[in-house]
């Protein structure tokens, strides 16, 4: 792979865009290569931390090659997209991405696909797709506008106007926002967290809750009933359960006030 490099670390898979060289635009090679990264993590790994080489996680689709495309190759494009940024989404383990500098555009689409955002304070936030003459087509106008609001989508996507880490937090587009060089250290040790849990929760927390989210209110009440019962029921789940009540399972780290 010329574009993604990928090493599995303590069970986690790191997987890094590295053509920073063009501040790691997406091109379709990178696609590619970032369908075959995410596929192996899926064979492997408990958890995964999508990164960007150099100051920018990603300054979204390669604008070099979009240039020579007729329509239908756009569309086909942008489908290829949301194939794989859904293999990531609706996989089986979960993706933490760690953000510095620009994530623009198709940046922002890639890391709206991640399940948890961790920005460092350098990075910065922006939809320029109208200024460019086109459209997001990497998932954004679903999975950005869910996280952020469709007033704030159109704002972003009507103005180009850039957000800082503290914004962006402030919009819910991040959870965490850390010191400049800290995303990666920080998205790694949330994975690493995440990856104790029983991988059948992790699934049903990255499968079903969103789902939920798209349905309505009494249908998200019973379907959530139905996954509870399966993970309660499970083999893991009831050793889990006994390891708590026989005083051995690890304990709440509670912050001291
Ligand atoms: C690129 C791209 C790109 C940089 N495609 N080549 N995205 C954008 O509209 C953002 C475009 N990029 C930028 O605004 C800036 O590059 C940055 C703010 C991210 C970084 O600025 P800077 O000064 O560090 O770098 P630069 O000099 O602008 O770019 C360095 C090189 O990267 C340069 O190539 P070079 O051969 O002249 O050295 C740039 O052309 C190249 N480069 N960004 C191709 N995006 C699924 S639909 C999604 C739709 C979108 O993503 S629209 C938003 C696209």
């Amino acid at each position: 792979m010329k574009n993604i490099k990928y090493e599995l670390k303590d069970g986690i898979a790191c997987i890094e865009l590295i053509r920073p060289e063009k501040r790691n635009a997406i091109s379709d090679a990178m696609l590619a290569e970032l369908g075959e990264a995410v596929d192996k993590a899926a064979q492997e790994a408990s958890a995964a931390v999508l990164y960007g080489s150099g100051d920018h996680f990603c300054a979204g689709l390669d604008l070099a090659e979009q240039v020579t495309k007729s329509s239908i190759q756009g569309i086909e494009g942008s489908r290829s997209w949301h194939a794989v940024f859904t293999r990531m989404q609706r996989g089986s383990i979960p993706y933490f991405s760690a953000l510095q500098g620009a994530v623009v555009g198709g940046g922002l689409e890639l890391a709206a696909a991640t399940h948890v955002r961790v920005a460092d304070n350098t990075a910065f936030f922006a939809l320029p797709e109208g200024q460019r003459g086109i459209f997001v087509g990497g998932g954004g106008s679903v999975n950005i506008t869910r996280l952020m609001g469709v007033a704030r989508m159109m704002d972003l996507m009507l103005t180009a106007r850039v957000l800082s880490a503290e914004e962006a937090e402030k919009y819910a587009l991040v959870t965490y926002v850390c010191d400049e060089g800290g995303a990666f250290d920080k998205a790694f040790e949330l994975a690493q967290q995440a990856s104790k849990n029983a991988a059948l929760s992790n699934y049903c927390i990255i499968n079903a809750l969103p789902r939920i989210n798209n349905s309505g209110y009494d249908e998200g009440l019973f379907f959530e009933s139905m996954i509870a019962s399966f993970t309660q029921t499970s083999p893991e789940a009831k050793e889990r359960l006994s390891a708590f009540l026989a005083k051995k399972a690890e304990r709440l780290n509670i912050p001291s006030s």
